[in-house]
């Protein structure tokens, strides 16, 4: 009878599967079910040579082994040295084909051995390694070889220090900031894990509208407890500064950037920071933007600014990461005023003023995070200035956490595009690695999406965003599918048909987005303040630029924001070639076309459809698409853990919902201006446009 009992509980054991609280992200390490599969990748790793005690080392070599003993189901042995073969070897020498981080991995002698030039190197190639078994590739006759291209690979956390997160959708911030330094909570290293995986090395941790509470001791000694978790995984800890901190804190009777006093009061805090964190990043500044202090409120420029805190990080490794999201409220008697000019009239005229240790971080594109926008003007603009990319992983203006939205195709349209400033090719993904302007700093940011919640980012699929910036942000010439395909595999399935319908589901949804919320290049028509759902009917708010009619225009003549030389003139801030895209209404991409011009409502489209009917049609057809995505995921139920099939169904669903409102309120809205029918294959709006309006409050927005 025991023994029954007994070998019943074990068949169950062995049976039951776990629900999957998405907690392991992309590293989940689960058993390989094919068993020759297993042993095929067994005879490989037979054990692991390692010859060094630096920490990171000892990093990768614990992650590997706990990567292989789940995904194989054995203990790896870690030796010092080994004559056998079937091994995996951590070889730290000299290689010049590799840069700082590089790594290379190759099968020798009859093992694979791990070649970089530093510890970072190899961590990330052990990283490398354990994707290629969780994706299913042969190890065998393996050779790769692999630089990042750019250098700082940042998330930008907008985390405040009471534990809330500015545009933050996944719960509370991460850092419990009161109980550090003392406690340490064990998901602080999840986080640097899952960061080291995809070759992220800096990480910003508080908000860009920052406190200056973060120069205290009290909190650099906390902020020196996240250091100490980060450090054994190649992450830098940076900072975000406020720039009126010396006053705030009373060291000083202001934050003139030129005053020597200001000054001291830098150098002794940048003193102090690296005597507490030896190895700490830099700066991060938003300054002169959205209220927040900078050096223009004492008649100074950015550069002066920047290059206050550049003489203060000299004796050390940090850098000053200055933003460039600035903009003005253009004066009313400005007829050509545009928000999209403002950053580059700030900063074009400093090129070349900023110190060697500034670096310049650009939001993608020149308004703010829109489900789509034309590459921001600065990139190529300032040859002598390192400028970094900053894209937004959170999806503050892309639906938060009930859309699902792929972003690896939004930060590869920016990066591919082509600015022309050397010519054809001079991508923005060349300007931001450094390879056109020879620039000897290169960063990358990304607004992290990351909290609380138990899978970190809210909604499941939003996981692939993190996954995806970090994989660009190492190798921008990655293509979406294969990122995708990567991360389906590593943390949903291997099954072919779920892979394919998954990715191919994940490659579509930001143009399904961009469909059903801002079509044909209509942009910031969103709920104010709150960026979620529509409301294009807001005409005036405390700020002209900040009201959705400033940006489409919409009248009885037609919609869209004329900005060629008869507008704002915001795009004779490019390249003529750039310019010759966008100039001619009749040529533009219909993606890009009412951001540069006002369109009339009976226009013929390449489409064969008048401006309104498409307009229509692609509100009518981003709702379909979203019922369809919903179909795509159901197929693949019997292959997905049920947690997580459930937690995606039920967002789909909430994301149709949220696409019939898109559709209601901007089809409903414009038809006032348009005056024009909807187009006869459509259904008509349920419901009246009062109707919608008042979803604002009803869903309680405001
Ligand atoms: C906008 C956000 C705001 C940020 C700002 C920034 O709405 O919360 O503070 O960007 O980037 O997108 O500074």
């Amino acid at each position: 009878m025991f023994k029954k009992i007994l070998y019943l509980l074990l068949l169950c054991l062995s049976t039951k599967t776990f629900a999957d609280d998405g907690y392991r992200l992309w590293l989940k390490y689960d058993l390989i079910k094919k068993q020759q599969e297993r042993e095929s990748y067994a005879r490989l790793t037979k054990f692991i040579v390692v010859n060094s005690q630096l920490d990171i080392i000892k990093t990768a070599s614990i992650e590997f082994q706990s990567g292989l003993k789940g995904l194989l189901g054995k203990s790896v042995p870690v030796v010092t040295s080994s004559k056998s073969t079937g091994g995996i070897v951590f070889q730290l020498s000299l290689n010049k084909d590799l840069n700082e981080e590089g790594y290379s991995i190759t099968s020798q002698n009859g093992n694979i051995v791990i070649n970089a030039n530093t510890e970072k190197g190899i961590l990330y190639g052990t990283f490398e390694l354990l994707r290629n078994i969780q994706t299913g590739k042969s190890l065998a006759n393996i050779s790769i070889v692999s630089n990042p291209k750019i250098q700082y690979r940042m998330l930008n956390h907008w985390d405040n220090p009471l534990g809330t997160i500015e545009r933050g959708y996944a719960g509370s911030s991460l850092w419990k900031w009161y109980e550090l330094p003392e406690n340490i909570d064990p998901r602080y290293k999840d986080y640097a894990r899952a960061n080291a995986s995809i070759g992220i090395n800096a990480t910003v941790v508080n908000n860009v509208n920052a406190s200056a509470r973060f120069m205290t001791k009290e909190y650099l000694l906390k902020v020196k407890a996240l250091a100490d978790v980060f450090r054994p995984y190649g992450i830098k800890v940076f900072l975000s500064i406020n720039f009126a901190a010396p006053k705030i804190l009373k060291g000083t009777k202001t934050s003139d950037p030129l005053d020597p006093q200001v000054r001291a009061w830098w150098q002794a805090k940048t003193q102090e920071i690296y005597s507490i964190i030896p190895d700490f990043g830099g700066y991060l500044v938003k300054a002169n933007s959205e209220g927040e202090p900078g050096p223009q409120d004492f008649g100074r420029t950015h550069a002066d600014g920047a290059n206050m805190l550049a003489e203060a990080l000299k004796p050390y490794t940090g850098v000053v990461i200055w933003r460039a999201f600035v903009y003005k409220p253009s004066s009313k008697d400005d007829q050509k005023g545009d928000r999209y000019k403002e950053a580059y009239k700030d900063f074009k005229p400093l090129d070349g003023q900023f110190d060697k240790k500034v670096i310049v971080q650009v939001k993608n594109g020149p308004i703010d995070f829109q489900p789509r926008e034309p590459f921001h003007p600065l990139f190529g603009a300032m040859p002598k200035t390192p400028l970094a990319m900053e894209f937004q992983i959170t999806q503050e203006y892309l639906g938060f956490t009930t859309n699902l939205v792929y972003l690896a195709p939004l930060f590869k349209e920016c990066l591919e595009s082509d600015t022309y400033v050397n010519g054809k090719g001079s991508t923005v993904a060349k300007v931001i690695d450094g390879s056109l302007h020879d620039y000897q700093l290169t960063a990358i940011a990304g607004v992290a999406n990351t909290g609380s919640d138990r899978n970190w980012t809210g909604h499941f699929m939003s996981q692939a965003n993190w996954y995806a910036f970090g994989r660009l942000a190492w190798n921008h010439e990655l293509s979406s599918e294969q990122i995708a395909d990567e991360w389906v595999k590593m943390t949903l399935s291997h099954e072919p048909k779920t892979v394919k319908t998954v990715t191919k589901l994940l490659i579509e949804s930001r143009e399904n987005y961009v469909n059903f919320t801002t079509p044909l290049g209509l942009h910031h028509i969103m709920g104010q303040g709150i960026h979620f759902g529509p409301e294009p009917w807001l005409m005036k708010s405390d700020r002209p630029d900040w009201a959705s009619a400033y940006y489409h225009r919409a009248d009885t003549l037609g919609i869209g924001f004329d900005r060629t030389k008869n507008g704002s003139e915001a795009l004779l801030l490019y390249t003529s070639e750039v310019q010759n895209q966008w100039n001619d209404p009749a040529k533009t991409p219909l993606p890009y076309l009412l951001w540069f011009h006002h369109v009339g409502w009976k226009t013929k489209l390449s489409t064969g459809n008048t401006l309104w009917d498409e307009l229509c049609t692609r509100y009518y057809t981003g709702l379909a698409s979203v019922k369809d995505m919903r179909k795509q995921w159901d197929s693949v139920k019997p292959n997905i853990d049920k947690e997580i099939f459930e937690d995606v169904a039920g967002r789909l669903a909430v994301q149709e919902r949220e696409a019939i409102w898109w559709r209601d309120a901007c089809v409903l809205y414009f038809q006032q201006y348009s005056k024009m029918p909807i187009p006869a294959q459509f259904p008509k709006p349920e419901r009246s446009l009062e109707e919608v309006k008042k979803l604002v409050e009803i869903y309680q927005l405001r």
